[in-house]
């Protein structure tokens, strides 16, 4: 479905560019020979599952006296998972120089160095594995072959983040595991991204690492900006506009959800949004604070 309404938000911006004789400029060049868009399959909860999960979240916070956790006082440790199908890059074999240049890009996102709030997290590098397997390399989402791959490489406890690169089914950029179901389930936890989206990867403009900022905003509780649409609740974060649906390149000014019932316009800078890499460059406040919370209450060791 995802994929499909990408396709015709794509369509239709190629189309309006073209009826109203719009110079190509460099936004839809871009739009015209993207050769993927952005499609995260984190299987998001809904209606009352949702619902539950919101409420234990915030007995859970106010129990806590809803303290953030001090700006870098959490340090989690990253065990990278490449799965490949033979040597080189092409084979998606990427080398350690990307692998320390994504934990960069985590840290520097979840620092506030990038233009958003700090939050509580930083990342460290606890080792790297690597696998050829070419049915894991070509994992779909909840798959044998993920079930397979995740059960051989999971290391770690519930604090631990296991981040494996693949080529993925399904024209999938990534997708994660939420917090609240590391339990009943702890050998599935952690994320996975396709191996061309890390930084200098060939997935352009999905190329600097930014798929796993977002997959890990999924695993610290974290949800898409734009679930739940317009209306009140949308993605339980009080600081983040409502949005009628995901974004996508760059649309400066994007304001889907209007009237005064739903002020801003829409967060498309949200690494939680489905933008260009060089489009979001920002966690909230808010998302800080809930993200802290969700670590706290599932993840702490
Ligand atoms: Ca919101
Ligand atoms: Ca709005
Ligand atoms: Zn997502």
């Amino acid at each position: 479905m995802k994929r499909t309404f990408a396709a015709l938000a794509t369509l239709a911006l190629c189309a309006m560019g073209l009826l109203i004789g719009k110079p190509a400029d460099k936004t839809s060049a871009a739009v015209m020979t993207k050769t993927k868009v952005r499609s995260c399959g984190t299987v998001h909860p809904i209606g009352k599952q949702a619902e539950e999960i919101q409420t234990s979240y915030l007995k859970f916070k106010a129990a806590k006296g809803a303290q953030l956790s001090a700006t870098g006082s959490i340090t989690i440790p990253v065990y990278f998972h490449v799965i490949n199908r033979g040597p080189g890059i092409q084979n998606g074999d990427v080398p350690d120089r990307m692998i320390r240049a994504q934990i960069n890009v985590l840290n520097e996102a979840f620092d506030g160095s990038t233009g958003g709030a700090a939050t509580a997290f930083r990342f460290e590098l606890a080792g790297v594995t690597r696998t050829t397997n070419e049915a894991w390399y070509n994992m779909g989402i909840n798959s044998n072959d993920e079930r397979a791959a995740k059960a051989a490489l999971h290391q770690g406890g519930a604090n631990a983040l296991n981040f494996y690169t693949a080529n993925l089914g399904g024209n999938l950029l990534g997708w994660a595991t939420f917090p609240w179901s590391y339990h009943a389930k702890p050998e599935i936890d952690g994320v996975v991204c396709l191996f061309s989206s890390l930084p200098g990867g060939s997935t352009v403009p999905y190329d600097e690492g930014d798929t796993g900022t977002h997959e890990v905003g999924h695993w610290l509780g974290l949800y898409h900006t734009f679930q739940g649409g317009c209306s009140t609740n949308n993605d339980y974060v009080s600081d983040t506009p409502a949005e009628g649906g995901p974004a996508f390149d760059c649309p400066v000014g994007r304001d889907t959800c209007t009237t005064s019932k739903y002020p801003g316009l829409d967060p498309i800078t949200n690494f939680m949004d489905y933008t260009d890499d060089s489009c979001m460059f920002q966690f909230t406040a808010e998302q800080a604070f809930r993200a802290d919370g969700m670590f706290v209450q599932y993840r702490q060791e």
